[in-house]
């Protein structure tokens, strides 16, 4: 009852929003705002006025409530809700167990082979109306279906002749919460974690439903809702009731609930004298651990784990595998069905051995070796989400184990909270790379999807960019990256393009021009990220510890390798990590075609150039200068083309609303200042070791090196906690 009021306040607010408040981003992309052309209208009319289940659940009533609120929306009816077809242009909806006229349709061959969250969209005469149907094996594809529906109509597609099918190519599609217990949310911009622990159980925020709503919109079945530097807490009795509570907020949105888990948890919560995965008493802990978990969440979807890295503890602290810990965690987990998604990212200051390098090291030899529930998540990257880095070499070198893949939604290097930076070209780039594991045509997408090598367990993590600000991710546009990460785990084949341009559609307007310019920014806004922080190959050089800003100068931390200058390795000679035979032999982690492409100083794509090769600044480039005046351009190309995309903004002023226009407009000039910022301390700093002029008819820095250096940001947003 509770429940049925409190959905109906957020559908009240959702529906009349638009017109008490300012248009202030909370509603995402599940904007219903009345569609403004009237031949649209008018079709689409003609098309839908009624909504049929025969059966209701949980998951169909979402599936109604969120169809009559867009329809009272988009088209401003007051569809008729039966469970029996009177009019043309019903919605039917269900699956051939809750609907007997979906079951008499003679369409179970077009619904094998889309498994348990796939669905149909078709168009079809049922009792003699024409209808259109929404149909899957199962209720949450019926959910995905609906949301699909309802994004033809956000997005102004025709609707006359339907005949969709679509299915996930991705089984687990996650988002990671780096959410820590006291609501402080590690690389998070936007505000504090939305899980409210004091209140929880018993209060139950709007937002937890419209999160769900949100997520199942694109597809995404699975949260872990706490840091993987994780707190062993989150796993008392206490915590676990507060779980509880938020998994059957989710269930019926056919969101899966994980957590983190914190290796040490049964010497820190128990005080056992050891966490060693081989120790029977240790096992026996979280074998009970695991099955108290599933008194308090049923569906509990399992655990992710940070061991051995960054100082989480971990099986090797007592000279066991990676392994041997996924394996024990995997064994308790199994007989409820959970999975261990176990991250690769680990890296030692003690190993005397290029940083990019470790995780393949550490992790080949164990391939054939873990449960078949558990899956390795690997970041996109052999280093840590860069503005762009190659693939990780553990794609395609562990055939014999899932590999999940792990993108940063969240843009601790790209930006934070400050910058307009649309990733799905960044994931993309990453999914669309050729492994040639097995030849040609072996992209990590298929990899991650299973197809190359035959796993049947797949998935993808997306570390979540989602804080308790009104418009939930900081920065308006950031939240068109969680879409693109929802959109692009659901079908990696999909285009960066294509998915800006549904996101903007649903999230702004579908005016040509607004539609053209704003999809221009976001598709302009990766590279031009990349040139003015880390053009041609560079990597990791913000500043220290809360990777705000330019600090390519950080030298003599507790750590080589949480310096700058152990990656850009810049000299009087020149500038960039030798990755080659010559140097790491990172390259040697690759296949040998991969290794081809980059081997060769002069042939390597000048994007990852500096990755890989230590150059010259003398070097030709392709563009005939000298790899100095090249590595000037890019920054200055950076912060021209942030120029441009303030210009192409000013110009949407009266075509979107006011209230994000100006934000965005604002947001966009402190990124050309940070722009600028970066182009100015980074070119100086480069120059000390150069020892070149800035190429004539390039604006010189109007401040010193030393300014640059002497900036901090003691206050910075999203600093990890030091416990
Ligand atoms: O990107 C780095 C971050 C850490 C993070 C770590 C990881 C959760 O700087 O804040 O810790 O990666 O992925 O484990």
């Amino acid at each position: 009852m509770i429940l049925k009021y409190l959905r109906t306040t957020i559908f009240f607010l959702f529906t009349f929003a638009p017109c008490a408040f300012a248009e202030d981003g909370y509603r995402l992309w599940l904007r219903y705002d009345r569609i403004e052309d009237q031949l649209i209208l008018k079709e689409y009319k003609k098309n839908v006025q009624a909504v049929t289940f025969e059966r209701k659940s949980p998951t169909f009533q979402i599936a109604e409530d969120e169809l009559v609120l867009a329809l009272n929306g988009l088209l401003g009816i007051n569809p008729v809700l039966s469970n029996s077809i009177r009019h043309t242009g019903t919605i039917l909806i269900g699956t051939p167990d809750s609907s007997p006229l979906i079951a008499g349709l003679n369409i179970m061959d077009k619904l094998t082979g889309l498994g348990t969250e796939g669905f149909l969209i078709l168009t079809a005469t049922v009792s003699g109306k024409k209808c259109i149907i929404i149909t899957a094996n199962k209720e949450a594809g019926v959910l995905y279906g609906t949301f699909y529906f309802i994004r033809l109509l956000q997005t102004h597609q025709p609707i006359q002749n339907l005949s969709i099918a679509s299915a996930p190519k991705i089984q687990h599609r996650i988002l990671n919460h780096w959410d820590n217990l006291d609501r402080t949310v590690e690389r998070g911009y936007a505000g504090f974690s939305l899980w409210d622990w004091h209140k929880l159980p018993d209060y139950l925020d709007p937002r937890y439903y419209d999160y769900a709503r949100a997520n199942a919109s694109i597809g995404i079945n699975g949260t872990v809702i706490t840091s993987v530097n994780a707190n062993a807490q989150a796993l008392t009795p206490a915590y676990l009731e507060k779980v509880a509570a938020l998994a059957d907020v989710f269930r019926p949105y056919g969101i899966k609930v994980y957590l983190a888990a914190r290796f040490s948890a049964p010497v820190e919560l128990d005080k056992l004298p050891t966490a060693d995965p081989l120790d029977p008493a240790v096992r026996d802990w979280w074998k009970n651990k695991i099955d108290e978990i599933y008194t308090y969440v049923p569906d509990f979807g399992g655990f992710v784990v940070k061991a051995n890295s960054e100082g989480q503890p971990g099986p090797q602290n007592y000279k066991r595998s990676h392994a041997d810990g996924a394996n024990m965690l995997a064994d308790a987990l199994a007989p409820h069905h959970g999975i261990v998604m176990w991250r690769a990212f680990v890296y030692d200051n003690e190993v005397p051995e290029d940083r990019s390098k470790q995780a393949y090291n550490e992790f080949k030899p164990l391939d054939g070796k873990f449960d078949p529930n558990v899956m390795v998540q690997v970041k996109n990257g052999p280093i840590d989400f860069q503005p762009r880095e190659p693939f990780h070499p553990l794609f395609g070198a562990m055939p014999k184990t899932p590999l999940m893949m792990e993108f940063q939604i969240t843009q601790e290097y790209l930006g934070q909270a400050t910058q307009l930076v649309y990733l799905a070209p960044l994931f993309k780039e990453c999914l669309d790379a050729d492994t040639y594991a097995e030849g040609k045509g072996s992209y990590v997408s298929k990899v991650i999807d299973g197809t190359l090598e035959n796993h049947k367990l797949t998935g993808m993590a997306g570390v979540a960019n989602i804080g308790n600000d009104r418009n939930w991710c900081g920065h308006p546009v950031a939240q068109s990256n969680w879409y693109a990460y929802g959109r692009l785990a659901w079908d990696p084949e999909l285009a960066s393009d294509a998915i800006a341009t549904e996101w903007v559609r649903q999230t702004f307007s579908n005016r040509p021009d607004v539609v053209k310019t704003i999809r221009a920014i976001m598709m302009a806004s990766r590279e031009a990220a990349v040139d003015y922080m880390t053009p041609l190959g560079l990597h990791h050089i913000m500043g220290y510890s809360h990777h705000y800003g330019p600090g390519p100068w950080i030298t003599d931390k507790p750590r080589a390798d949480w310096t700058s200058v152990y990656y850009h390795q810049a000299n009087s000679e020149g500038i960039g990590f030798e990755r080659t035979t010559t140097g790491s032999n990172a390259l040697g982690q690759y296949a040998p075609e991969v290794q081809a492409i980059y081997a060769d100083v002069d042939k390597c794509p000048e994007e990852y150039l500096l990755w890989f090769h230590h150059v010259s600044w003398d070097h030709r480039m392709k563009s005939g200068r000298s790899l100095w005046d090249e590595l000037c351009y890019r920054y200055h190309e950076g912060a021209d083309t942030v120029a441009w995309m303030q210009r192409s903004w000013d110009a949407l002023e009266g075509k979107v609303d006011a209230y994000r226009f100006q934000q965005i407009k604002s947001l966009l000039g402190i990124q050309y200042k940070e722009a600028v910022w970066w182009r100015n301390a980074c070119v100086l700093y480069f120059q000390t070791f150069s020892g070149k002029e800035i190429p004539v008819g390039l604006e010189k820095p109007d401040k010193t090196l030393a300014y640059y250096e002497q900036l901090q940001f003691r206050y910075a947003p999203g600093i990890r906690p030091r416990w």
